[in-house]
């Protein structure tokens, strides 16, 4: 193993271990600094360091459990071919050299006889640094002219709006909301999925800010607002715009700054009309009064930050939604002041060269035909139904048959003879199941990477702490000896991480150095921009623009034009699958066996004569999920429950919520409409939970 870059500190409590400092770079806004105990070589135990200040020393109860995860018994430790159906599991141990022959003879026949575009790469990378994603990956898969995959499962219609809005601006850092005097969580859920934003709110709180919470749910933290709004999952966008609506129409808007600093106020104000306080109480569910209050009490408080999450944006609506939302603090004029403004995603502030990297060309030769790309959302349609085939599915950094939609097709799709799935990830997943080769990931403890932050603004440079578990070997390594295996390797390709790195920073000298010196570097905006002071839009003419004509074009309804959420008296219920603290997306989930109950408000549950504890099935049009009933008064009537992240031993069905998604896609961006699920629930068998 190469040397730890970062000097090992001695704890005091127990000088015998040694304590190594790493950073977490699961799909979570935080990016952890970590400590890492390591003893004969075997990581004991992990906690939160201090070196990120948003981290202050407490990490997440799921990343403690990680060193379980590392050594568990779900842990894949050699390179395995399927030996029984598919699906069954059964797989017999073969050598690395023999594994990656094998592969690399599919690939190349594979390309030979039916193009590239046979075979499908098939990652999305969240829970990834830079140095295991889109490197030696990227150069295996361009170079052999596959099938590009639009990774849309997450964030693309969030991407898509800020981007059309504000090119991508950086957002409040998460530290500086302790300055706002109010606070405003959209679609957003931090007491789960980014812990460390939570204490800086209740230090706000203390001093006086305002809380607001939209969400359908009561989450702890709608318990403690002062204001919960809880609209009918999908009707964000008429709420924001009513909101929109009443700033202009009390002379509550900013025209000043509007007039300095934005393009299309008018035509946004136009867009917002039709939506009064009435009618949009009427599509949200939210009374009239409630979204009233929440628009005086936002457009009296300075410094006032809206953190928009994900909930909002996985739905037919979601794009547009998150425009609303995102134009808020552009109406009511909130820039420019500590503490003031919006917090999306981060990730576009790192000016990394990815292509650089990968060794790729950057612009796609105009004159040859580029491959087609193909939407990860429709993975089960694609399998099954695209012409010409996928013949070759390369899966890494993803487990499809727990996270994308309509499961039963991924499922159907993976399960065909005529196709070749090697899946490559540190533990034995659901989607590995149906693998006809195996192969051993190390995770992050065991190889070099760059950690970025999309919440906090920090970068992270993280050698091993420990030797890869078993025969692991990480991704960087893998895709290279493929390159090599197939003769698509070049004299100049950067290999290995310490290359790949100075590849990937070179536009950025100042990050290099300081990650060289200390392990952690900060974006050129710094760790803690004010908007409109530090940082500005970065569309060509650093305005912001609030009808963005592409955004316009793509949006089947134009841009802020709201569609009517699917109705059907079968399946009335609107299912939605929030995160849990359990797992980050499936990740983890083998540590988590327990039967997991779908959630019913009360009245929904004895409208149907179903009580706590109940074996149910909900069930649509796709698919079926088969489990335990629990009663939430949390949520709003009309709304059903599965977290996001089950595995199949989590359900007696060993289906999860995905088998009840549509692939359908969103306004903008063509991100997933998991939100959009209609459902219904009926009692199934005896009560035994
Ligand atoms: N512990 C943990 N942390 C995670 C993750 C995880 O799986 N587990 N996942 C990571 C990833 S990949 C992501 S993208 C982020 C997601 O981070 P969040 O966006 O915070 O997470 P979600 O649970 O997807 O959705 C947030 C909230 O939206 C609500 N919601 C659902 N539908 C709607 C709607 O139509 N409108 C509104 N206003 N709210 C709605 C849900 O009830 C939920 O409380 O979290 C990251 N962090
Ligand atoms: N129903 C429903 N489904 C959802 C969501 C929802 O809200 N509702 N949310 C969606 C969201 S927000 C997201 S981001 C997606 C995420 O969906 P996925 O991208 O599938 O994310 P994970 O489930 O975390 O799977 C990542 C896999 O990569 C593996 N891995 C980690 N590091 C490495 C590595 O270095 N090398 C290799 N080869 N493998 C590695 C992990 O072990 C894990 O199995 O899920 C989506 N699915
Ligand atoms: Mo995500």
């Amino acid at each position: 193993m190469a040397q730890p870059i970062v000097e090992p500190i001695r704890s005091s409590l127990e000088p015998s271990r040694s304590v190594l400092t790493s950073a977490c770079p699961l799909d979570c806004p935080d990016a952890c600094s970590l400590s890492v105990a390591v003893e004969d070589g075997r990581v004991t135990k992990m906690d939160g360091s201090q070196r990120n200040p948003l981290t202050a020393g407490f990490i997440c109860a799921k990343v403690r459990r990680w060193p379980e995860h590392v050594y568990g018994e779900a842990r894949l430790l050699h390179p395995e071919v399927r030996r029984g159906r598919k699906g069954d599991g059964v797989f017999a141990r073969v050598s690395w050299d023999e594994a990656l022959s094998l592969l690399a003879e599919k690939l190349r026949v594979a390309r030979d006889r039916h193009g590239g575009e046979s075979i499908l790469p098939f990652s999305y990378g969240g829970s990834n640094g830079l140095l295991t994603q889109d490197t030696t990956d990227l150069r295996l898969f361009e170079r052999l002219g596959a099938s590009r995959l639009a990774r849309t499962v997450c964030a693309a219609p969030s991407r898509s709006a800020a981007a059309g809005l504000y090119g991508r601006m950086a957002g409040v850092a998460l530290n500086d909301y302790v300055h706002a005097r109010m606070i405003v969580l959209w679609g957003v859920n931090p007491g789960v999925t980014g812990i460390h934003l939570v204490p800086v709110i209740q230090e706000a709180q203390r001093r006086g800010a305002r809380l607001a919470v939209i969400d359908p749910r009561r989450t702890p933290l709608a318990k403690r607002a002062d204001l919960h709004l809880a609209p009918r999952p999908g009707t964000d966008l008429p709420l924001a715009l009513a909101v929109i609506r009443w700033l202009f129409e009390e002379g509550r808007a900013d025209l000043d700054f509007l007039a300095a600093h934005a393009h299309g106020a008018d035509e946004l104000r136009r867009r917002a009309a039709p939506w009064d306080l009435d009618r949009a109480a009427a599509v949200c569910g939210v009374p009239a009064g409630d979204i009233e209050r929440f628009a005086r009490t936002y457009a009296d408080s300075s410094p006032a930050v809206v953190r928009t999450g994900w909930g909002l944006e996985r739905n037919r609506n979601g794009g547009s939604a998150v425009a609303a939302t995102l134009a808020l603090p552009a109406v009511a004029g909130k820039f420019g002041i500590r503490g003031g403004g919006y917090t999306m995603s981060n990730s576009g502030v790192w000016n990394v060269d990815v292509a650089g990297a990968a060794a790729v060309s950057p612009a796609p030769d105009a004159a040859a035909r580029p491959p087609r790309t193909i939407n990860m959302n429709r993975l089960g349609e694609v399998l099954l139904g695209l012409e010409p085939p996928v013949r070759v599915l390369f899966v890494y950094n993803c487990n499809p048959l727990a996270t994308m939609p309509d499961q039963e097709r991924v499922r159907r799709g993976l399960e065909r003879e005529d196709l070749f799935t090697v899946v490559f990830d540190p533990v034995r997943t659901d989607t590995a199941r149906y693998a006809d080769l195996l192969l051993p990931a190390t995770t992050f403890l065991e190889h070099h990477e760059l950690v970025k932050g999309y919440g906090a603004l920090i970068l992270h440079q993280v050698p091993p702490v420990i030797e890869p578990v078993g025969e692991a070997r990480p991704n960087y390594r893998v895709f290279a000896d493929l390159c090599d295996r197939l003769g698509l390797t070049r004299p100049q390709d950067p290999q290995g991480a310490a290359a790949l790195s100075a590849a990937l920073l070179a536009p950025v000298p100042r990050q290099r150095a300081e990650l060289a010196r200390d392990g952690i570097a900060a974006p050129d905006c710094g760790v803690a921009p004010i908007q409109f002071v530090d940082v500005f839009p970065r569309t060509a003419d650093q305005r912001i623009d609030l009808v963005p004509e592409a955004l316009d074009r793509e949006a089947p309804a134009g841009l802020y034009g709201y569609r009517d959420l699917p109705v059907s008296a079968a399946f009335p219920l609107a299912l939605i699958s929030p995160a849990t603290s359990r797992t980050i997306s499936s990740t983890l989930g083998e540590l988590h066996r327990k039967l997991v109950p779908v959630e019913l408000h009360p009245e929904d549950a004895a409208r149907r004569g179903l009580r706590e504890g109940d074996a149910v099935r909900l069930w649509n049009d796709r698919g079926e999920v088969r489990t335990a009933l629990r009663l939430n008064p949390d949520l709003v009537p009309g709304v059903a429950l599965l977290p996001k992240g089950l595995w199949s031993h989590n359900t007696r069905s060993g289906t999860t919520a995905n088998a009840l998604v549509p692939d359908s896609l969103t306004d903008l961006g063509a991100g997933a409409c998991f939100n959009d699920a209609r459902v219904e629930v009926e009692r199934d068998g005896p009560a035994d939970v």
